[in-house]
C-alpha cells in the first residue's frame, strides 16, 4: 500500500473516532470542549445546545412531579432538593446579598420536576449492588424534567442538573437546553478510607462521603480497623476500642456515630462496607482480646510479641461468631469485606503449637493451607449472618473454597503480569471481581498522576466477554499511613476523580486532554462547594478571589 493511502486511512480513521466522541447540538453545530461545561463523570449521553435560559433563585424550585411514587414524604429527597438548591445559588446566600440582576432578562427555566417512575421509590431503602442509577434528565423552558426508576437515579440526576449550572458575564445563573440519557458502566464505585493508622474525625469522614457523591460514587469501603488502633466501639465487646483505640474516648466511633455515617452516606445513595480484616493485620485487637493472637517464639520460649489471629484455638471461632454477628446487625449493608491479606507466616513458624497442629491437620510445611483453613471457617460463620462476603485477591490466590457470590478484590499490582493476570484468573474461576491495584491513591509521584489513574481499565485483560461482565467495578484505596485529617482530602481529590470517571462514563471517554479541561473546572466547583481539593496544574478558580 502506497504511504499517501495508508496516511488518507489514517486521517479517516482518526476522524471517525474524534467524530464519534464529539457533542452536537439540536441543529447539528459541533460543540467545543467548553461548550458541554464541566460534567463530572461524563454521562452516556449528552445531547446540549447553544440555547441557555437562566435559573434564578427566587423563581426557581425543584420539586417532585405529579405523577411521582416520591412525595414531599420522602425526606432523602427534600433533603436532596435542598442540597442542590444551595450548590446552584448558596454561593450567593453566603455573601450576604444577591448579585443576580434585579431582573432577569430572557427565558427562565422556573421548576426542575422530579419524577420517580417505579411503584417503589426506595426512599427509605439502602443501595445495594443491584440498585438502578439510571436517570434522564431533559432541560427545557419553562420546566426542567428529571425522571428515574427510584431515588438512587434522583440523585444522580440532580447532581447532574447542578453541575449543569454556569455562571454568566453579568453574575447570573445559567443552563443550557439539554437532553441527557445516564446510567453507570459499573455498579461498585468505591473509596476506600483508612481510620486505623489515624483517626479520621466524624467531620472528616462526612465531607469525603459529600465529595464522593459529587463524583458518582457509590461505596464508602471502611477500613475501620487495623493493626495500630481499633476505634470501633463494640457492644459486644467494648474492650477492643477501650484498649485498641488511640484514645478510648475521643479516637473512636461509637454506634451513634456509626449510625450517622450509614445515614449520611444512604441519604447520598452510598453504601458503607465495612472491612474487619483478619487474620493478619490485627494486632490492636490484642490488647483486648487474650489468646486470640499466635504467640510468637523465639527458639523454645515465647518472644512475648503476637502475630496474625490463633488458627488453633476453638475459642477463636467463638469469638469471631459473636462479633460479626454484631457487625452484620450495625451494618444493613448485603456485604461485608473479611480482608485476609498480608498474612505473615513466620511468626506461626516459630510457634511449636502451631507446628504440631499442622502436622495433625497434614498441612506439611505449606502455611497458606493453615490461612484457608481459618478463613474457611470465618466465611461459614459469616455466612450464618446472611451476609455475602468481599475479600482481597490472596485469599483466592490460596484456593480457599468461597460462596458463588463472593467478590474477590484485586489489589496486587508487583506480580509478574501484574494485575491483569489476576483479573484473568478470577473471572475464569467464575467469580466476581473488582480492581483496585492501579489505584492506590496513597502512592504519590510529582506531576499529573491523574492520568495514569485515568487510564487504567478494568477490562484491560485476557477474558472472553462472559468474564468481562464478571467485573462489578472498583475502589480507589487511600491508605492511611501518611494522612490524617490535615491531608486526606487534597490526596483524594480530584485524583480519586480519575477514577469515578473511569467507573462511571463509557469506555469510549479516555482522552486525557479533554477530561483535563473538565476536571480543572469539575475540581474548581468542590472547592466552591467547600472540599480542599488540590489543583492539577498551574492555573487559578474562578471563584478564588471572592
Ligand atoms: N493495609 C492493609 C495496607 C495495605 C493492604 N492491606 C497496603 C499494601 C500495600 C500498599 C498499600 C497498602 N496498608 N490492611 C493491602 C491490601 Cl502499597
Amino acid at each position: 500500500m502506497g504511504f499517501l493511502v495508508k496516511l488518507g486511512i489514517l486521517v479517516l480513521v482518526v476522524a471517525v473516532c474524534q467524530a464519534y466522541q464529539d457533542i452536537w447540538d439540536y441543529d447539528g453545530h459541533k460543540l467545543k470542549d467548553t461548550d458541554y461545561l464541566s460534567l463530572w463523570p461524563m454521562p452516556q449521553k449528552v445531547q446540549t445546545s447553544v440555547t441557555a435560559f437562566k435559573l434564578s433563585s427566587s423563581n426557581f424550585q425543584i420539586v417532585h412531579a405529579k405523577q411521582s411514587s416520591a412525595g414531599p414524604g420522602c425526606s432523602l429527597l427534600q433533603t436532596a432538593f435542598r442540597r442542590y438548591f444551595d450548590y446552584i445559588f448558596g454561593y450567593m446566600k453566603k455573601q450576604g446579598f444577591s448579585k443576580e440582576p434585579k431582573k432577569t432578562v430572557g427565558e427562565e427555566v422556573l421548576e426542575l420536576q422530579v419524577l420517580i417512575t417505579s411503584s417503589d421509590s426506595e426512599c427509605d431503602g439502602y443501595p445495594g449492588l443491584k440498585s438502578d442509577e439510571s436517570y434522564l434528565l431533559s432541560v427545557d423552558q419553562p420546566s426542567a424534567v428529571l425522571q428515574a426508576p427510584t431515588v438512587w437515579g434522583a440523585l444522580r440526576g440532580l447532581e447532574t442538573f447542578s453541575q449543569l449550572v454556569y455562571e454568566d458575564a453579568y453574575g447570573s445563573r445559567n443552563i443550557n437546553k439539554t437532553a441527557i440519557s445516564d446510567f453507570p458502566r459499573f455498579a461498585h464505585r468505591g473509596v476506600l478510607l483508612d481510620t486505623s493508622r489515624h483517626y479520621l474525625p466524624l467531620k472528616v469522614i462526612l465531607a469525603n462521603l459529600e465529595a464522593m457523591a459529587m463524583n458518582k460514587f457509590n461505596v464508602f469501603h471502611w477500613h475501620i480497623v487495623d493493626d495500630p488502633s481499633f476505634p470501633y466501639v463494640s457492644r459486644t465487646f467494648p474492650d477492643l476500642s477501650q484498649k485498641g483505640a488511640y484514645h478510648p474516648y475521643t479516637h473512636v466511633y461509637t454506634p451513634s456515630d456509626v449510625k450517622m455515617v450509614i445515614e449520611f452516606a444512604r441519604m447520598r445513595g452510598i453504601r458503607v462496607i465495612p472491612e474487619f480484616d483478619t487474620p493478619g493485620h490485627t494486632q490492636s485487637w490484642g490488647k483486648s482480646q487474650k489468646d486470640l493472637l499466635t504467640p510468637c517464639y523465639s527458639g523454645a520460649t515465647p518472644s512475648g510479641s503476637y502475630g496474625p489471629v490463633n488458627p488453633m484455638l476453638n475459642s477463636t471461632y467463638d469469638f469471631m461468631a459473636s462479633f460479626f454477628k454484631e457487625i452484620s446487625s450495625v451494618f444493613p449493608d448485603a456485604y461485608v469485606h473479611l480482608g485476609g491479606d498480608e498474612v505473615d507466616f513466620s511468626c506461626w513458624k516459630s510457634n511449636p503449637d502451631i507446628t504440631k497442629f499442622m502436622a495433625e491437620q497434614g498441612f506439611g510445611k505449606d502455611y497458606s493451607k493453615l490461612e484457608s483453613y481459618y478463613i474457611q471457617r470465618l466465611l461459614d460463620i459469616v455466612s450464618t449472618t446472611n451476609k455475602g462476603y468481599m475479600i482481597w485477591q490472596e485469599v483466592f490466590d490460596n484456593g480457599v473454597k468461597l460462596k458463588a457470590d463472593t467478590l474477590v478484590h484485586v489489589w496486587i499490582w508487583f506480580n509478574a503480569g501484574g494485575w491483569t493476570n489476576e483479573m484473568s484468573r478470577v473471572t475464569a474461576a467464575g467469580y466476581q471481581t473488582l480492581l483496585s491495584a492501579p489505584w492506590y491513591l496513597d502512592q504519590i509521584s510529582y506531576g499529573q498522576d491523574w492520568q495514569k489513574l485515568y487510564k487504567a481499565d478494568p477490562y484491560d485483560f485476557n477474558g472472553t466477554d462472559e468474564q468481562k461482565k464478571l467485573v462489578i467495578g472498583g475502589e480507589a484505596c487511600l491508605w492511611g499511613e501518611y494522612v490524617d485529617a490535615t491531608n486526606i482530602t487534597p490526596r483524594l481529590w480530584p485524583r480519586a476523580s480519575a477514577v469515578s470517571e473511569r467507573l462511571w462514563s463509557d469506555a469510549s471517554v479516555k482522552d486525557v486532554n479533554k477530561a483535563y479541561v473538565r476536571l480543572v473546572q469539575h475540581r474548581c466547583r468542590m472547592v466552591e462547594r467547600g472540599i480542599a481539593a488540590e489543583p492539577l496544574f498551574v492555573g487559578y478558580c474562578p471563584h478564588e478571589y471572592k
